[in-house]
């Protein structure tokens, strides 16, 4: 797991990336991960025509940052209702994590299996992520589809996600609501879509069907089965 996280980039866990912070309270604090936003591994407009530089601009610098910062908010909080022993706002203060950590999580996922298209970007599964694919979906057109359509419906703002379930070693398409809601535990994401609105207003306006349409065109195959692979540890 820990393997996965770096190679999507959501790295910097353990010592190099923890803060002492808990020192700085009295009591059982224990120590915290100070979690910064990842820069984006190409430029805001290298995903045009497709996603234009401005949305990618404000997702990445404003939503993504906004989720990092309510993270770190969140886990000190926690950290100081451990320090002071008052669980007071502990549901609150959950739920933040929880909300702004699958925030951090899917963005970062989301950034890195996207390529520009010719360039990594658009084509088709191969190697083992397309065997998979065949034999979880029945094809990869199948696959496709229905990922579209999950994508599609999702109610609100969301997510469609593909998952490697280590239990039975099998892919699953699901939604999210939000950035954590219909979530299995058990089932990691490997491949993801945002569909909330910020994801594709400014250049999609409501049409979704048409982000969802010209969004394969930079999917990053090869780092979608990196990360399959990842979870596999092979
Ligand atoms: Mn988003």
């Amino acid at each position: 797991m820990l393997r996965f996280l770096g190679l999507i980039g959501v790295g910097t866990l353990g010592a190099a990336g923890s803060k002492a912070l808990g020192q700085q309270l009295t009591g059982h604090a224990g120590e915290l991960t100070e979690h910064t936003l990842p820069p984006l591994p190409y430029p805001y407009d290298a995903l045009e025509p497709y996603i234009d530089a401005r949305t990618m601009e404000l997702h990445h610098s404003k939503h993504h940052q906004a989720y990092v910062d309510g993270l770190n908010r969140a886990e000190r909080e926690l950290a100081a209702a451990r320090a002071a022993g008052d669980f007071t706002l502990v549901e609150y203060w959950s739920k933040k994590a929880a909300f702004n950590g699958g925030g951090h999580f899917l963005h970062t996922l989301f950034w890195h299996i996207m390529a520009p298209p010719g360039q990594g970007g658009g084509g088709e599964p191969s190697g083992l992520l397309r065997q998979l694919i065949e034999r979880d979906f029945g094809s990869v057109e199948a696959f496709r589809r229905h990922f579209s359509a999950a994508a599609l419906a999702v109610e609100g703002s969301g997510w469609a996600l593909l998952h490697y379930r280590p239990a039975d070693g099998r892919l699953l398409i699901l939604q999210a609501e939000n950035q954590h809601k219909l979530t299995p535990w058990g089932a990691i994401p490997i491949m993801g879509i945002d569909v909330w609105e910020h994801a594709y207003y400014l250049k999609y306006q409501n049409r979704r069907r048409e982000y969802i349409d010209a969004w394969w065109n930079v999917v990053n195959w090869a780092q979608v089965e990196r990360n399959l692979r990842a979870v596999m540890g092979r």
